[in-house]
């Protein structure tokens, strides 16, 4: 009896010494030709075939656009990269081999069911799902989808199917795919504001979204610090907000980067942040901003945007016009984050026209300067997403806004809030598990990854009512030669909960993958950082 008791005691004990400290395996083995994020569904059968990537070629069996052609010659490329060049020998353990050799796989057939010719950009309601049949009848290898966006997520997932062996040759499992996202909005947001970020790092970013699956690009392109866009209408606003005159994202570069993105089924949605982190500005226009004072005084410091003044809004109106246009995407991201009140609180200007519009607290203000921002937005027929602020500190924000959570400081942490929000009738965006920011000692994607969106309390409705989450990557502490290692592989944690179905995957097995998706990030040129803390790439 106390034996039994005593055993039992040292088993939870070794159970809790082992999840307090997590003690890893002293190497991960990567797998071979597992897929990120997990398909929804994947069957795998006992045969397999070897890829040439020379003699490799698709066949377009039905519709075929630029789109199709542009992502056919991209995974053909990615393709190549993935035999092994490099002298190393890889054995194939044939003791343990039970699977059978069907022989050389040449084509895939490639059937897309609806005309792409006149798409160009991705839609808000983009379909992702796709089936890819790799069966034991060679010529019925097939991958299928109904729209463009499925084909180009089935490319990818055929493209980590392919595992290199001997001879530079590969091989892939005959498996059958069926696969569609758990959540629509799967994103990444990066600040261009804090660090210029340079053009072709944003290319490799976005590449590196779509090798996980990840739909939205949220650019916030400016803030306190800087403001790198360059407008048509006020291009003093960037030849003085931005760190330099060559620091800039000129229009034809957001063009570039919202074609790039759409050829990779991405949304490019921008961020203009204000009232609040919009000091760069006033650089160009400093009556745009409110005149903070000190002891009574005026100081020359300058605070958020001045939201009393009538010419705030004739330009935000002409700006936000502008924007609307060079943006295509249905949604704008209006920031309305961390408004710092104290420079509203000590100018009497601000003061007067409180008591004079009967606006008792600084959220009143507040929220008659989103109330018109929002107004501007739906004129121009955008969709708003709001930070959690706009929700949180009690605006009466109407339903049709989108609200992006993103503390965990709150009492009740992110769940509260989301739980709130969507009782209140909002979507909601989740970024409060996912700063990659945030460093943690060793791998530490596994918080990440144990961040479930659905999580918080809510009926059926509430939960309906998340559209996905997105992972944050700030750049205070970061610029063009640290953020692709900051980034990849721990937004690959996020990609995974946003596209795979809850539970998909424990901790434990998917450090196998992920060790497999990191290498083979690395191989298509992404200089991801080791997800785990012993492991090596051939
Ligand atoms: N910049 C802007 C930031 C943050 C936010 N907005 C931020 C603040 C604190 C944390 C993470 C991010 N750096 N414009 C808030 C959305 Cl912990």
């Amino acid at each position: 009896m106390f034996l039994a008791l005593g055993g039992l005691l040292f088993l939870l004990y070794l159970g809790f010494m082992s999840f307090i400290s997590r003690i890893p395996p002293p190497l991960v083995q990567p797998t071979q030709g597992e897929v990120w994020p997990k398909p929804y569904r994947q069957v795998f059968l006992n045969y397999y075939y070897l890829v040439k990537p020379q003699t490799f070629r698709f066949r377009v069996v039905a519709q075929k656009c630029e789109l199709l052609e542009k992502a056919l010659e991209r995974y053909l490329r990615i393709i190549d990269k993935t035999k092994i060049s490099r002298n190393l020998f890889i054995k194939q353990n044939d003791e343990t081999e039970t699977k059978i050799f069907l022989g050389y796989l040449d084509t895939l057939n490639v059937y897309l069911k609806e005309a792409c010719d006149n798409i160009t950009l991705p839609p808000y309601s983009m379909e992702e799902q796709y089936i890819l049949d790799v069966t034991t009848n060679k010529s019925n290898t097939t991958l299928s989808a109904a729209s463009i966006w499925g084909i180009i997520r089935g490319l990818e997932t055929f493209s980590q199917l392919l595992y290199p062996v001997e001879n530079e040759m590969l091989r892939i499992e005959c498996t059958e795919v069926i696969d569609l996202p758990r959540f629509p909005h799967r994103g990444l947001l990066v600040d261009t504001a804090r660090h210029f970020i340079p053009m072709i790092k944003i290319y490799k970013i976005l590449d590196a979204m779509s090798y996980n699956k990840l739909n939205v690009f949220h650019w916030h392109i400016t803030d306190d610090e800087s403001f790198p866009y360059q407008s048509i209408k006020y291009p003093e606003l960037s030849k003085k907000g931005a760190f330099s005159r060559i620091l800039v994202y000129s229009q034809e570069n957001v063009r570039d980067i919202i074609n790039y993105a759409a050829a990779r089924g991405i949304r490019v949605l921008v961020e203009f942040d204000t009232p609040g982190h919009s000091k760069s500005w006033g650089k160009a226009i400093p009556t745009l901003l409110t005149q903070c004072y000190k002891l009574g005084k005026l100081s020359d410091e300058l605070g958020p945007i001045d939201p009393t003044k009538n010419s705030t809004y004739t330009f935000l109106e002409n700006f936000f016009e502008e924007v609307a246009t060079v943006f295509p995407e249905d949604y704008l991201h209006i920031g309305a984050d961390e408004v710092r009140y104290d420079c509203w609180k000590s100018n009497p200007t601000i003061q007067m026209f409180m008591k004079n519009n009967k606006l008792l607290l600084h959220t009143h203000l507040e929220d008659y300067y989103i109330q018109k921002l929002l107004k501007i937005v739906h004129s121009l027929s955008k969709k708003p997403i709001v930070w959690e602020e706009a929700f949180v500190d009690g605006m009466t924000l109407p339903t049709s806004t989108t609200v992006q959570i993103w503390k965990d400081s709150a009492l009740g942490g992110w769940r509260s809030t989301a739980r709130s929000a969507t009782a209140a009738g909002h979507l909601v965006l989740i970024s409060a598990c996912w700063y990659l920011d945030h460093l943690t000692s060793g791998g530490d994607w596994g918080k990440f990854y144990n961040c479930e969106p659905l999580s918080f309390l809510g009926n059926q409705l509430q939960t309906s009512m998340v559209l996905g989450g997105e992972a944050c990557m700030w750049t205070e502490v970061v610029n063009e030669y640290n953020i692709e290692s900051r980034i990849w592989p721990r937004a690959s944690a996020t990609a995974e909960k946003l596209w795979s179905k809850r539970d998909a995957d424990t901790y434990r097995k998917a450090t196998h993958r992920l060790e497999e998706h990191a290498c083979r990030m690395i191989k298509r040129g992404i200089k991801a950082q080791p997800p785990n803390s012993a492991g090596f790439c051939i």
